[in-house]
């Protein structure tokens, strides 16, 4: 349901999955990190991490296999341990097909002693693969199992409560965040300018018709994100396109623009039309 890319910064809501299961649903909220706040965007960002992990049962932190474990997770893991209706807390070594299993063991010893050094207590340490799909039934077995008995939220079959419009925008953003490079990627962002589904008469099918802005912070990087000849544009717009058509089952049409919204991630105007409030 979350959009992933390998540009940092990637997730910016808090985006729920959900899995119902003959014994359990598992709602799963994926939150952007917890960082150093350099614009009014990272503050709104954060503010957002905080308020999620004030509401969840459990917290399951992923600690990549292939890294070693950073000052930015510690602090992370740090703040964890401050609040004061405490979350049960679960260590996932993820990314585990890139590393060797010594390598495995060695992340795992270090993830445990995290918990004399920062005064937490990890109810579980699970090595997995989101790639490989290894250990993956595992995680959810583990998260129920540490969750209280409570009413089925969602209905079975339902895989998210996010908008449609939200979903479109992300796997927008998605397929832009592949084709760029260095910074431009924390300065991109997607608006819905319109979506509605056409009964084209000509077509089998009805047609979701999408348009967006992809919009960026200043007049330097459109000329980046429109490319040679609207190169990227089109590149980024095709991309999006079968993404979305994928998921929602829809041919799509996609009217896709760049505009620029100067200094949008510190301007708190800008950052509430986009959808960045959290109040
Ligand atoms: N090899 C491998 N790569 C993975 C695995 N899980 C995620 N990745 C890759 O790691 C990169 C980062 O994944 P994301 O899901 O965007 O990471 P994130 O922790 O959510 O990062 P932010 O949203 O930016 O905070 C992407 O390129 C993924 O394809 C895995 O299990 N194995
Ligand atoms: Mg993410």
């Amino acid at each position: 349901m979350a959009i992933t890319s390998s540009k940092p910064q990637t997730t910016r809501h808090a985006v729920r999955g959900i899995v119902t299961r003959a014994d359990a649903q598992l709602v799963i909220i994926d939150t952007p990190g917890l960082s150093k706040p350099r614009s009014l965007l990272q503050e709104r960002l954060n503010d957002l991490v905080r308020d999620t992990y004030a509401t969840v049962d459990v917290v399951a932190v992923c600690l990549p296999a292939d890294q070693m474990v950073g000052p930015g997770d510690k602090y992370l893991i740090a703040e964890l341990a401050t609040l004061t209706e405490r979350p049960k807390l679960v260590a996932l070594a993820t990314k585990a097909d890139k590393v060797s299993p010594d390598r495995i063991r060695r992340h795992l010893l270090r993830i445990a002693a995290l918990q004399d050094q920062l005064g937490i207590t990890w109810e579980h340490i699970v090595p997995c693969s989101a790639l490989s799909g290894a250990q993956v039934d595992e995680v959810a077995d583990t998260l129920i199992s540490l969750l209280p008995a409570g009413p089925k939220y969602y209905p079975a079959g339902e895989l998210t409560d996010e908008p449609e419009a939200v979903l479109v925008a992300e796997l927008i953003r998605e397929a832009a965040l592949e084709l760029v490079r260095d910074e431009l990627p924390h300065s991109i962002t997607v608006e819905i300018v319109e979506l509605g589904v056409h009964d084209d008469t000509n077509a089998k099918r009805p047609i979701l018709q999408v348009h967006a802005n992809l919009i960026v912070e200043r007049d330097s990087q459109k000329h980046i994100m429109i490319g040679k000849g609207g190169e990227r544009i089109k590149q980024i717009g095709t991309a999006a396109r079968h993404a979305i058509a994928a998921l929602l089952g829809t041919p799509t049409r996609l009217d896709l623009r760049v505009k620029v919204v100067k200094e949008w991630q510190r301007d708190p105007k800008a950052l509430r039309k986009l959808g960045f409030d959290t109040d």
